[in-house]
């Protein structure tokens, strides 16, 4: 699920007999790709978590997880359809194949595998899962700032949401309930910013302020553009201290920078950051509320500052 962006991609080849998982792992990196291996569909989950899987080629019997819940479970979760899967079948059994592509499979290969077929399924889904992962790429971003865009940051922050909410368990077992906050940031006096250098100096400090949110993201957060000169961060945080001193650290970096417009004029900016923790019994409609009645807070006393 980690969303890396290497050019190399990475086929998970699952299966209970380690003479197929070795043959299939010593011909597919003899070709260039880098290659995980699980032993039934548990295993191969768990490396599924941990990396980010473009081609998955799995048994279909296994022991403990088989092929058909591996897919159903994957395909569950990915929702951008960033992997492509590939059942292999010993038979041309067309009932199991029927259930295989209702579970979440895109292809077949028969055992025993024809290598050359093989590589070429490999090659089809590589084709795939590129172009889905760059129209989720296109979805998902704001253009100017490269973050999440509302929409994907939104759908995140429901998700996350919904897990604190215990109700809706993922199907991810790794994925828990964890308390967060959400801080809303919105730039102050940023109309002065375009008035006084431009509006393409207001994107490049635009630019800036998200490169400075962004390397500050702590582990399982995420950040978006809510839009114009608002950007929005949900913070794990078992108490909303942490999420504050984070608040804080990002409000005192933003004030120490200096942004050069392109004709060589120096200036600063600062933001202004409302808080506020979630405990699940609200509506994230309610959340963002709150936060932006604590930024409305802050902006009126004085901005540059954090209110809980
Ligand atoms: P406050 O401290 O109260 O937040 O004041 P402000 O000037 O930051 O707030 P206001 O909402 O009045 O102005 C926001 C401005 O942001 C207005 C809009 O033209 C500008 N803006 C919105 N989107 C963009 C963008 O993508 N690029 C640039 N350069 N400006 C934008
Ligand atoms: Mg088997
Ligand atoms: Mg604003
Ligand atoms: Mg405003
Ligand atoms: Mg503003």
């Amino acid at each position: 699920m980690n969303s890396g962006s290497t050019t190399e991609t990475n086929v998970l080849v699952v299966d209970d007999s380690s003479v197929v998982r070795k043959i299939l792992k010593d011909h597919l990196e003899t070709h260039g790709y880098r290659v995980l291996l699980a032993r039934d569909g548990r295993e191969a989950l768990d490396l599924y978590h941990l990396h980010d899987i473009h081609i998955l080629i799995t048994d279909l019997e296994m022991p403990r997880m088989d092929g058909l819940e591996l897919c159903w479970l994957i395909r569950a979760e990915d929702d951008q359809h960033r992997t492509f899967c590939i059942l292999m079948t010993a038979d041309d059994d067309i009932q199991r194949r029927i259930e295989a592509f209702d579970a979440g499979a895109d292809e077949f290969l028969t055992k025993p595998i024809d290598m050359p077929m093989l590589r070429a399924r490999v090659r089809a889904g590589e084709r795939i899962t590129r172009t889905h992962r760059v129209m989720a790429e296109m979805l998902n971003t704001d253009y100017l700032t490269g973050v999440l865009n509302r929409r994907r940051f939104m759908e995140r922050l429901e998700q996350q949401h919904r897990l604190l909410q215990g109700g809706a368990q993922s199907q991810r077992g790794a994925e828990k309930a964890v308390p967060f906050a959400v801080a809303l940031f919105d730039i102050d006096h940023f109309k002065r910013i375009n008035d006084t250098y431009g509006h393409s100096n207001g994107d490049m400090a635009l630019k800036l302020f998200a490169q400075t949110c962004a390397a500050r993201v702590p582990p399982g957060g995420f950040l978006g553009r809510m839009g114009g000169e608002e950007f929005c961060m949900v913070l794990p945080a078992p108490q909303v201290e942490t999420a504050i001193a984070k608040a804080e650290e990002i409000r005192m970096a933003t004030e120490a920078l200096t942004a050069k417009t392109a004709e060589g004029a120096l200036f600063a900016f600062t933001v202004s950051i409302g808080v506020c923790p979630a405990d699940g019994t609200e509506t994230v409609a309610d959340l963002i509320a709150r936060a932006d009645e604590s930024l409305y807070f802050a902006k009126n006393s004085g901005r540059n500052r954090t209110v809980v």
